[in-house]
């Protein structure tokens, strides 16, 4: 039985006074000591929390068992340890975007009070994995694997951040600057490698099974799957119902490098195109609306679909061809699939 929020959720008040208690040895202040638990609560809780349950669903999976009590809290830290760097990276990711809403609220910076000591919580979110990373798991031998994998999942992260902004930039539209090679490389990086690798990596430790070959497996379908997700959040962006989504989009008036301003351009006239470049990328809703009947016009939802199938019978071709001899399953990467296939949030 894959685990629920609810026995996910319950485990985390527990950590959030390891946290505390934590700062209590240096004798915070109450007032930064109370400061610290809000961000953690409202950053971290709050989600789906896919990438957390997938650790314990797969590493339940791996052992082809139900976990003890102790299993289960340990993989579920791990779980949070990964929602806790998801965290880090949305209350940055939403100042540089300058989005207005997360999950249905206000995004962190925009709450009373908060403003950029949102950037000093966000670091502090950072380093809460690697004070409970050691906590947990400091006398296993697979510890030191652990920081790494954590290490170099931030900087594969940060990277495709880097290329997100870099090719977004604020104050001037360049159409030729967005290519399907670009967009690939920015959503690699930025949402397949914490989203989908690092949830089974980290269960592939834990288990027992993180052999090289597991790993560059997992790899090879994670990745592709990845990618189809953000192509989907991008999707979402423009198509969804914001309240449903629980953010609202930001990437036309972004001047974002998106899936769908990258399809457009594939198949848009010369005088689509000047649309385009009139609109695209201004700070402005009249412009965004323009750009949005553009899209409409173009019938991009239908394309999304279309990519949708194909991208999905591939992954689909993957999983089956997955070679099971040193401990990993098709169960895993079913099971994530079947968790984002056709989503709408
Ligand atoms: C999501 O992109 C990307 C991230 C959350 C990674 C941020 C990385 C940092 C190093 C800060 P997005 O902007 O499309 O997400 P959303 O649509 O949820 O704002
Ligand atoms: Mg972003
Ligand atoms: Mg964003
Ligand atoms: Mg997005």
């Amino acid at each position: 039985m894959p685990a629920t929020l609810k026995e996910f959720e319950a485990v985390f008040p527990t950590l959030v006074a390891d946290l505390k208690a934590h700062c209590q040895k240096y004798k915070l202040p109450e007032q930064a000591l109370q400061w610290f638990e809000q961000s953690v609560n409202h950053n971290t809780l709050g989600g789906k929390c896919n990438r957390g349950l997938s650790v314990i669903d797969t590493t339940q999976l791996l052992l082809n068992k139900d976990l003890s009590q102790d299993e289960f809290f340990r993989a579920a830290t791990l779980g949070w340890l990964i929602e806790l760097l998801q965290a880090f990276f949305l209350v940055s990711d939403d100042i540089m975007d300058a989005s207005k809403t997360r999950r249905g609220q206000p995004c962190w910076y925009l709450m009373p009070n908060v403003g950029m000591v949102a950037i000093n919580d966000a670091f502090m979110l950072e380093s809460s994995i690697y004070l409970l990373l050691k906590k947990y798991f400091r006398q296993e031998k697979y510890y030191l694997d652990l920081i790494e994998l954590f290490h170099e999942v931030s900087f594969q992260t940060e990277l495709g951040q880097e290329c997100d902004l870099l090719t977004a930039p604020e104050d001037h539209v360049d159409l030729d600057n967005f290519s399907m090679d670009k967009y690939t490389f920015i959503v690699i990086y930025k949402t397949a490698y914490y989203s989908f690798y690092l949830p089974v990596a980290l269960a592939l430790h834990f288990a027992g099974f993180a052999t090289a070959k597991n790993l560059k497996q997992a790899e090879d379908i994670l990745i592709p799957m990845g990618e189809y997700f953000q192509v989907q959040d991008d999707y979402l962006d423009n198509f969804a119902d914001p309240s449903v989504l629980g953010k609202i989009g930001t990437d036309i008036q972004d001047n974002k490098c998106s899936w769908l301003v990258n399809q457009a351009l594939k198949k848009c006239t010369r005088e689509q195109r000047a649309v385009l470049e009139e609109n695209y990328g201004r700070k402005d809703a009249a412009c965004e609306a323009k750009v949005k009947k553009l899209f409409d016009e173009l019938k991009l939802e239908q394309d999304y679909k279309d990519y949708e199938d194909r991208r999905v019978t591939e992954i689909r071709e993957k999983i089956a061809a997955l070679d099971e001899s040193e401990g990993l399953k098709k169960g895993v990467f079913e099971e994530f699939l079947r968790k984002i296939y056709k989503r709408t949030k």
